[in-house]
């Protein structure tokens, strides 16, 4: 791989001479490296990706999306008077051949980005500082994409957030039960279908027009947003492939749930794994500082409840990616999807134990 990417390198508007790569970042769909190169005796580093192309059946697709939104927020923050406009949004590196992306020998598709320097991504909340951080970026992100002009992006995985769609296949998957593994997850699966009448609540809304489509990242978990090292302030929001038409819904909701546990997301102990209400305070505060604009009063209404969506959404997907054995998601170790999704849906409890209060605070604020 390392030796690959010194020919990778050279198919990039990148000067200066190959140094070292080495794998980056806990994302469990591409394939990070951090590559160093020496310019003019300094070291300087870049972000390198190959696009799985299992999950994104057309890169060129994301990487249309992916570079009409980075232009567009450079021009926007650019006009503003930004300074640091390389660290506030994702900029990627034109191949040579002129594209956004460069198509190898064995078929794959590469990426280079400028590596954004002196900020970090968290796996796992530590403060409610962080989390106020993230969500304020994320929501300045939805807000800076409204004015979007042109055509409606590509759906680059289509019905990514259907959940409906996702329990269907959850069902699918257990009369296939192709791994053998159903009867593993027999308590997983009953705690699915007790809850199927809340899958399809918001996008029933969408399809009777009270709620409506915006340009959304859909992937907003915690270690898809960049935090200074100093300041602790939001950086930049990464990790655009998913970025296409969405509910505001599924953004906030999968900050509730990357953002408010202090456990990992494949955490063992589900002792540890609870829904932190000062975390979602953050949460929303920060959200609302930014997107709090744009937002309807049905939009805003049912923010709690996309807390529990999508955390279980996210598990249904964890329970399907087991029983299909281990096809979708990246795993190092045995029953890895098992224990993601057991993880999500203790967190779905600890939700549902505190909706009542999520939504008294929501009403409280301004
Ligand atoms: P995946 O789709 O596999 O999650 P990401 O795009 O999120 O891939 O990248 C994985 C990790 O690499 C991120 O969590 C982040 O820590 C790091 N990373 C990605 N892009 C950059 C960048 N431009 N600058 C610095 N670090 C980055
Ligand atoms: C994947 O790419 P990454 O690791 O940021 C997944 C998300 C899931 C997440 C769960 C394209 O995100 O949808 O919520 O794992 N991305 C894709 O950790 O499927
Ligand atoms: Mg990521």
């Amino acid at each position: 791989m390392i030796n690959k990417i010194k020919i990778i390198k050279e198919e990039f508007e990148i000067y200066g001479d190959f140094v070292s790569a080495s794998p980056y970042g806990s994302g469990h769909i591409n394939d990070t490296l951090r590559v160093i190169i020496n310019q003019g005796g300094t070291e300087v580093h870049y972000i390198f990706q190959r696009i799985n192309e299992k999950v994104f059946r057309n890169p060129p697709a994301v990487m249309e999306n992916i570079q009409r939104v980075t232009e567009h927020i450079f021009k926007k923050i650019e006009e503003e008077g930004d300074t640091e406009i390389t660290r506030h949004t994702l900029v990627v590196i034109k191949a040579k051949n002129g594209k956004s992306y460069f198509h190898d020998d064995e078929g794959k598709y590469w990426r280079a980005y400028i590596f954004i320097e002196k900020a970090r991504t968290y796996d796992v909340i530590e403060t409610p500082q962080q989390a106020y951080e993230a969500a304020r970026a994320f929501g300045l992100f939805q807000k800076d994409l409204s004015d979007l002009p042109g055509e409606r992006l590509h759906e680059t995985i289509p019905d990514f957030h259907n959940t409906p769609q996702r329990f269907a296949n959850l069902e699918k998957a257990i009369a296939a039960d192709v791994a053998g593994r159903v009867k593993n997850a027999g308590p997983e699966i009953d705690f699915v279908i007790r809850r199927k009448a809340d899958v399809s609540k918001l996008t029933d809304l969408l399809a009777a027009g009270e709620l409506v489509e915006r340009i959304t990242h859909n992937d907003t978990k915690l270690n898809n947003v960049m935090l200074d090292d100093k300041t602790g302030k939001g950086v930049c929001v990464i990790d655009l492939d998913t970025v296409m038409p969405g509910l505001v819904h599924y953004d906030f909701g999968d900050m509730v749930r990357t953002s408010t546990s202090p456990a990992a997301e494949d955490e063992k102990d589900l002792s540890k794994v609870t829904m932190q209400f000062h975390m979602f305070e953050s949460l929303l505060r920060g959200y609302l500082n930014t997107a709090g604009g744009f937002l309807t009063p049905t939009e805003r209404k049912y923010l709690p409840f996309a807390g529990k969506l999508i955390t279980l959404e996210i598990g249904i997907r964890f329970l399907t990616d087991y029983l299909e054995g281990d096809i979708y998601f990246k795993t190092h170790r045995e029953g890895h999807n098992l224990d993601r999704c057991r993880t999500q849906f203790k967190l779905v409890e600890s939700i549902e134990e505190q909706m009542d209060e999520m939504i008294a605070l929501l009403n409280s604020i301004e």
